[in-house]
Formats: C-alpha cells, sequence, structure tokens
C-alpha cells in the first residue's frame, strides 16, 4: 500500500489539494524542467490525486517541491484533470494557508517558486492572503470569433500565469443557475479558438458584479471542463493586465474581481517594461487533512482518465 499526504483547502471556493508527502521525486532542477519530467514519469500521481475516485475535475492539485530559484520557501507544481497549469492563484493562496496551518511560515511576504516564473505572496494577520503574480500581458485585442452555432463573440487574450480568452459580449447571465450554458458557449468559444491559438485553455465570461461593492463578475472555464469557483488568480490577472492596457485601471487602484458564486479577489497593478505585475488577495479555508491510499490490486488505484 502506498500513501499520499495530502492537505485540502478551498480559496473562495475553488479547492486545492497539496501533496504535503508521497509525492514523487522531480530532482532538483528549474521548475520548469520538473514539470516535464511530472508528466513524463509520473502523470500517474497527478491523476491519482485530483481524479476520480479520489478526487474529481474540480480539484485543483498541488506538488510542493524543493525550490530552485534562491530565497524561496517552496516550489510549487500545480495541476488539475487533464494535465498541469503554469501558476494557480487560488491555489497559491491556499499553498500559503496550508504552510501557515503547518506552522511552517507567518505573517509576512515570502517568495515562492513556480514553472513560470517565482511569485511573491503576503500572509496578512487577518488571514488574507495578496499573491504578486508573474508578469501579466495581453497579446491580442477584441479578437471576433464566429462560432459553429452562428454567434459572433469578441475577446483579448492574455497571459496571467496561464493563457486566456477574455470575453464580454456573450449575452449569457452569468449566474450558478446558468452555469450548463455557460460552459457550454465557454466550450465552443474554445474550440473555435484553438484551431488558431492552440495554447490557449482558459475561457473567462464577464458580467456586471451581483455586488455593487465589486466592479465585475467571471465564469471561468478551466481546461479539464469544470468552471472555477473562485474568481480565479491567473484569470483577474489577465482581466487586470487588459484594464491597465486599455487606461481603465491606474497603479494604486483597486479591483474587486466577483466569481460566479460571489467570491471575491481584490487585485491591482503595477506596470512593468513588459506587462503589469498584478496582486490578487483573497483568502483560503483548510479543509482536511488526509492520507491517500493506493493500493495497486485496485483497478482504479491510480485514477480515472
Ligand atoms: O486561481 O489561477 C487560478 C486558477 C487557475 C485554474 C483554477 N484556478
Amino acid at each position: 500500500m502506498q500513501r499520499i499526504s495530502v492537505i485540502d483547502s478551498h480559496t473562495g471556493g475553488e479547492p486545492t489539494r497539496l501533496i504535503i508527502s508521497g509525492g514523487p521525486d522531480l530532482g532538483n532542477g528549474p521548475l520548469s524542467e520538473r514539470v516535464v519530467i511530472f508528466e513524463r514519469d509520473f502523470d500517474h500521481f497527478r491523476r491519482a490525486t485530483v481524479n476520480e475516485p479520489r478526487g474529481s475535475e474540480v480539484i485543483v492539485g498541488g506538488l510542493i517541491v524543493e525550490p530552485h530559484a534562491p530565497g524561496c520557501v517552496c516550489g510549487i507544481i500545480f495541476f488539475n484533470n487533464v494535465g498541469y497549469l503554469g501558476m494557480c492563484g487560488h491555489g497559491t493562496i491556499g499553498l500559503v494557508a496550508t504552510l501557515a496551518y503547518q506552522g511552517k511560515l507567518g505573517p509576512g511576504t515570502h517568495k515562492i517558486d513556480t514553472p513560470v516564473g517565482v511569485v511573491s505572496a503576503t500572509l496578512h494577520p487577518d488571514g488574507r492572503v495578496s499573491i504578486e503574480n508573474v508578469v501579466s500581458y495581453r497579446t491580442e485585442k477584441a479578437v471576433v470569433l464566429t462560432l459553429p452555432s452562428g454567434q459572433r463573440v469578441t475577446g483579448d487574450i492574455a497571459w496571467g500565469g496561464n493563457w486566456f480568452f477574455l470575453c464580454a459580449d456573450h449575452g449569457e447571465e452569468v449566474s450558478v443557475g446558468n452555469v450548463e450554458r455557460l460552459t457550454a458557449l465557454s466550450w465552443e468559444i474554445r474550440r473555435e479558438l484553438n484551431k488558431t491559438h492552440p495554447e490557449l485553455d482558459h475561457i473567462e465570461l464577464f458580467a456586471p458584479p451581483g455586488d455593487p461593492e465589486n466592479h465585475s463578475r467571471s465564469f471561468v472555464l478551466c481546461p479539464g471542463g469544470a468552471y472555477d469557483r473562485s474568481p480565479c488568480g491567473t484569470g483577474t490577472s489577465a482581466k487586470l493586465a487588459c484594464l491597465a492596457a486599455d487606461g481603465k485601471l491606474a497603479p494604486g487602484e483597486i479591483w474587486r474581481q466577483e466569481s460566479v458564486i460571489g467570491s471575491v479577489f481584490e487585485g491591482g497593478v503595477q506596470p512593468v517594461e513588459n506587462g503589469f505585475i498584478p496582486t490578487i488577495t483573497g483568502r483560503a479555508w483548510i479543509s482536511a487533512e488526509a492520507t491517500l491510499l493506493l493500493d495497486n490490486t485496485d483497478p482504479f488505484c491510480w485514477g480515472i482518465g
């Protein structure tokens, strides 16, 4: 029987399952290389941790590793039901809450190594966490797509640690009661986009906020088909980069992004030469501490899918 120890948390409703021990040894190279080794040689650990029967398509997993970049408290490789993520904002907030729960870090600013660069996380005394993300930027503005249904949508393409298509003219109500239609439309958009942009794996649909205290509400389709219950840290970063590029968000201004379930991230940007550094603030709660048991006689020991 093999064992994997995990700690689960959720950030604004979006779950994160972190491997604390029992995960694969990926060596000590840069994280961009270790994620390749993970996928090539140890992908069964990803499936066993987040896929059914132990998990579901909603869970984002993470393997905590020794950092490669100097000055980092740890490294993290995030993954989901279909593959690996460059960065994950809600997951990094969950990581900081988990390390604090374990007594491994306290309030203050800590650097974290990821496959797409070093991010900085500040744990506030009240439990909120601010993530200073990787440089985020827009690559294309107002891309027009004609979907097979005949519907035309317009959106921007931006990087926020993952690739996003950001669309506001979709014509759908962004609400929990409408997630089936939002999911179907987002898949249609993604399929169409992937003909020319195979790297694009997250779709964001925007609408006015439910709460007038906030600036916007979003639905985010993740690569494996689940929707993000949080406002999506990397998706909010991509949104902030687009707003800032359009002169609609000045340095020091706060943007409150609401998720489809009503949870909120606060964000802001600092301009840099090649884009904007977004800072995203949210809060995670620890929800479980468990040992996954892997019995090799179980035909679904290493996950379904
Ligand atoms: O918070 O960055 C994020 C994220 C990516 C996928 C799910 N959540």
